[in-house]
Parts: structure tokens; C-alpha cells; sequence
């Protein structure tokens, strides 16, 4: 089958009904109920995690070579390569993955390697320790054979030296700095695997880290359970402890959506909101059900099930 038949962007939610989805299973033979999600529209990297995961391949794996395309892409400027530099001028990248198995890794403030997501499931497995930063997180990636590559694109720097002349810090996150790449997958042998990937917010402090390399808030998987990511001003997220939170949620008998509106709720509850912000969660269960909540509108995730790619829009809680 050609592949740009097998790619559908849907821009809302309930264009492509379950019983549309089952007919496409049922014609093109796609018994098993793998599915991959990911923040944003990153429909390229979703489907590779998809592709794989209906080829068999294990969630983490599936996981952390979907988030690889994203890291690969110069025109994300919030991911890996093309990454948005700090105030200095300097990218610097966070990720993190978890398993199955509650095992984890995580790079933290990573310069001049573009997998980082990758690198942080080197960590989990060729380390004792569940966390690597800055410079000794580069050594390690060189000394396992990673190239030392310059992540700052000739766009990235144009734009940063345009914000130079403000200097204006103003961390809204929605339209035109996003793009951080969560992903959770959930393989043919029912086992949810996880991982997250970013350059942070664009202009941030030298040596700022937000949630997304912080197991429990930008990502946390709970194999009995579900898994949960987190996309937006990971400041928020941090002080919630979101992704955790949203597992804890479907523990205690809240489906996915749930889960999400409950976790996003409480961040609205606890802020005045007088300063816009966006935060997301996407999150899944071990039924393969999936939910999505955002506090403004405009978050969209990425579902691939039954080898279709759609992009969803989520309901928002303003
Ligand atoms: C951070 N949560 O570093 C990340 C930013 C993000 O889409 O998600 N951008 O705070």
C-alpha cells in the first residue's frame, strides 16, 4: 500500500468514526490494536512509531524512533536540530523515556547531540544512574558514538537574533513555540512505553529545565495502569507533577480523558491565568483507550490505531 494512502490528517474530532476505523482495519488485514500518540502535529514521526508497532517492534523502541523524526526535523523549533537556542544563543536539548518495567533515563540540558531521546534510553540501559546532564550527558553520547553536531539552524539563529533586539520574555505557549514531542506507545504484547524530547522553552535561561526530561511530570508510565505526557509551560507541569497525576487519576478509575481534564483542572484551579500559558496532557490506558485536555484551545495530538494517522483536536478547559 502506498504510503500517502495510508496518512490521513482530520482536522476534528469524529470525522473518521470508529466504524470507519474498523472497515479500514478489517479490508487491509490490521488485526492488532497497537497505537501510538504524540503531542502536536507531528504526524511523520507518530506514524513511524505506528509502522513499527504494527511490525512488532516493542513500545519503547517505537517510541523513541518516532520521537528521532521529530529530533531530525530542522523546521521543528522545539525539538532536537533547528532547536530554539537559549538566551545566549546556545541550544540546548531535554528528554527522558520509561518502560514498561518503571525503568527510566533522562538527559537534562544536553548540548550538540540531536537523539537525546535515544541517548536518555542509553542511560537507562548502559548506566546505573536514571540521569545525565549537560556535559557529562554529551561525553557519555560521544563515548557511546553519537556525533557532535551544531543544533543551531541559520533560521533558529536569525530568529533568536530578531528577539535579541527586545530581549522581550514572554513564555506563551501555544501557536508559535511548541512542537515538543511526547509519545506513548502501547505494542502487540499490551506493554506501554513512553518518551518525551525538547529544546524547552525558546529564549530560556541558561541552565533553565522544564518538566520534559522529569519522570512523573513530562512523562510517566504505570504498566498496569496507563501512561501519561505533558506538552506547555513545564513550569506548570512541574508543580503539579502533572503526567504522574494523570496516571494516579486512571489508577483510581478515571478513563484517560478524564484524567487529562482533572490533571488540567487543577492547574487552572491553582492560577489566575491573568498571564495566558498552555499546557497539555495526552494520556492512554492498558484498554487502549486514549484522552487529551489542554487549558487554551489549539493543542492538537496525533492517534495512530488500526494504521490510520489522524490529528485530533482537544476540548480545552478555557
Ligand atoms: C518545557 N514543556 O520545556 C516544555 C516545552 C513544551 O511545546 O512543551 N513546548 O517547558
Amino acid at each position: 500500500m502506498k504510503r500517502r494512502n495510508f496518512i490521513f490528517d482530520i482536522f476534528s474530532i469524529g470525522l473518521m468514526s470508529s466504524f470507519t476505523n474498523e472497515l479500514y482495519a478489517k479490508k487491509n488485514n490490521i488485526k492488532s490494536m497497537v497505537r501510538s500518540i504524540s503531542t502536536w502535529k507531528t504526524t511523520e514521526a507518530n506514524f513511524k512509531a505506528g509502522s513499527m508497532l504494527d511490525n512488532g517492534e516493542d513500545a519503547l523502541s517505537a517510541a523513541v524512533e518516532g520521537v528521532a523524526v521529530e529530533e531530525h526535523n530542522p523546521n521543528n523549533t522545539t525539538v532536537g536540530i533547528g532547536g530554539s537556542p537559549d538566551r545566549n544563543g546556545i541550544v540546548t536539548l531535554d528528554a527522558c523515556v520509561m518502560n514498561h518495567m518503571g525503568d527510566c533515563g533522562s538527559v537534562v540540558a544536553v548540548e550538540n547531540i540531536v537523539n537525546v531521546a535515544r541517548l536518555a534510553k542509553d542511560v537507562m540501559e548502559k548506566t546505573p544512574h536514571v540521569m545525565l546532564a549537560g556535559k557529562g550527558a554529551e561525553e557519555f553520547a560521544i563515548s557511546e558514538g553519537y556525533k557532535k553536531v551544531n543544533l543551531l539552524t541559520k533560521s533558529s539563529e536569525e530568529s533568536w537574533k530578531e528577539w535579541l533586539k527586545n530581549e522581550e520574555y514572554k513564555p506563551i505557549i501555544n501557536i508559535e513555540n511548541h512542537d515538543t514531542i511526547g509519545m506513548l506507545c502501547l505494542d502487540k504484547e499490551n506493554n506501554i512505553s513512553g518518551a518525551c524530547s525538547t529544546s524547552g522553552l525558546a529564549y530560556k535561561m541558561r541552565g533553565r529545565v522544564g518538566d520534559s526530561p522529569i519522570i512523573g511530570s513530562g512523562l510517566f508510565i504505570d504498566n498496569e495502569i496507563g501512561g501519561a505526557v505533558a506538552t506547555g509551560l513545564g513550569e506548570e507541569v512541574l508543580k503539579t507533577v502533572g503526567s504522574f497525576l494523570v496516571v494516579e487519576l486512571m489508577r483510581q478509575g478515571k478513563s484517560p480523558q478524564d484524567a487529562c481534564e482533572i490533571a488540567i483542572k487543577r492547574i487552572v484551579s491553582s492560577h489566575s491565568q491573568k498571564n495566558k500559558f498552555q499546557v497539555a496532557y495526552i494520556a492512554i490506558n492498558k484498554n487502549g483507550e486514549v484522552g487529551s485536555y489542554s487549558i487554551e484551545p489549539g493543542f492538537t495530538y496525533m492517534d495512530y490505531f488500526k494504521g490510520l494517522n489522524r490529528e485530533i483536536i482537544t476540548k480545552s478547559a478555557l
